[in-house]
């Protein structure tokens, strides 16, 4: 059986099991900015039902998708004071308030996708995890974001130098607002839900993110012009409430901990398909695509990003460890 047909076997067998639902014991509430059908809102559907099965119904999730629950860095404060069960986040949000998380967000940090994954499935991406629980947080997988680049309602971007002068709209993280600094462009922090708006009306000309996002939000229809300069490939990250964390069994906590684990090979599957799909329908929304800038300048005018952020030896160990991995 492939890994399709065995993902569609299983989540065949979880709408059986939902139309034969029974009330769960616990209902753990959970956070996406996306709608419903995003590659992460269905990786945590699909981590719930793998949840309901192996608990018999003891502990459920309910995605709260299209930031019902609010916008990230209001749900990350409510997740931390348990209001929220759980939470799917860029680490992006989290920078300013976990340090270990700067470094996986760093511009250029990763070679590659194949890069990234075998970094946060190892060593650096546990000790990460383990950062999370010094925050009133449980780390408990990471999930894909793509690779963010570029885009703007104002005009096509071939090189570092077409970026100069242009406002850009960046999560709310100081390193990020330094990397666009940095690239000669103005950035200005704001919650994703404000950014479609913002760019409508010109508060600013743009913003940055991977095709599904940039797809989804419906960014293309008002900043058509998208360069893949490619310069951060950011994780996102499953976390959960140390307080919700706390009220479970040692049994049902490794049960959580293993369908999180679960719920990424799945993840990742949907994640390229969706990649896929959202490039062919911004395409054909008549989007202009610049795919080969060269990149040696935007990477080289990151070294100030990098002497400022990665300052301990700790963090600094993260780098060479990350730079080591094959
Ligand atoms: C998306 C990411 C979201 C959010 C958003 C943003 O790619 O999946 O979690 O961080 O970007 O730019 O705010």
């Amino acid at each position: 059986m492939t890994f399709t047909k065995t993902i569609g076997a299983a989540l065949l067998a979880s709408v059986a099991m939902a139309s034969a639902a029974t009330a769960c014991e616990v209902t753990l509430r959970s956070s996406d900015t996306h709608p419903d059908g995003y590659p992460t809102v269905a990786a945590v559907n699909h981590m719930g039902d793998l949840l309901e099965e192996r608990t018999d119904g003891r502990l459920c999730i309910e995605v709260f998708h299209s930031a019902q629950l609010g916008q990230e860095k209001d749900t990350i404060e409510q997740t931390q004071f348990g209001v929220i069960d759980m939470n799917r986040v860029s680490l992006g949000p989290f920078n300013n308030i976990i340090e270990e998380t700067q470094i996986p967000s760093l511009p250029y940090i990763f070679r590659s996708v194949e890069h990234m994954h075998k970094v946060m499935d190892g060593p650096v991406g546990q000790q990460i995890l383990d950062a999370f629980s010094d925050h009133d947080l449980v780390g408990l997988a990471f999930y894909d974001g793509g690779s963010r680049s570029f885009y703007n309602s104002q005009k096509p971007i071939n090189s570092i130098e077409d970026l100069a002068g242009l406002k850009f709209r960046v999560m709310q993280s100081d390193m990020f607002v330094d990397m666009v600094s940095a690239l000669g462009a103005n950035a200005t922090p704001m919650p994703y839900g404000e950014v479609y708006s913002s760019i409508q009306t010109g508060v600013i000309d743009g913003a940055e993110n991977n095709w599904p996002s940039y797809d989804s939000s419906g960014h293309f229809e008002v900043a058509q012009y998208y360069t893949l300069d490619q310069h951060l490939i950011v994780p996102e990250v499953l976390v959960m409430a140390k307080s919700s964390f706390d009220k479970l069994s040692a049994e049902d906590q490794e049960i959580v901990r293993q369908a999180a684990r679960d719920s990424v090979p799945v993840m990742r599957e949907l994640w390229e398909a969706r990649e896929a799909e959202s490039e062919a329908r911004v395409r054909a929304a008549g989007v202009e695509i610049v795919t080969d800038i060269d990149k040696t300048p935007f990477i080289e005018a990151m070294v100030p990003v990098y002497e400022k952020y990665v300052t301990s030896p700790v963090l600094q160990q993260m780098v060479a460890d990350i730079q080591a991995t094959e």
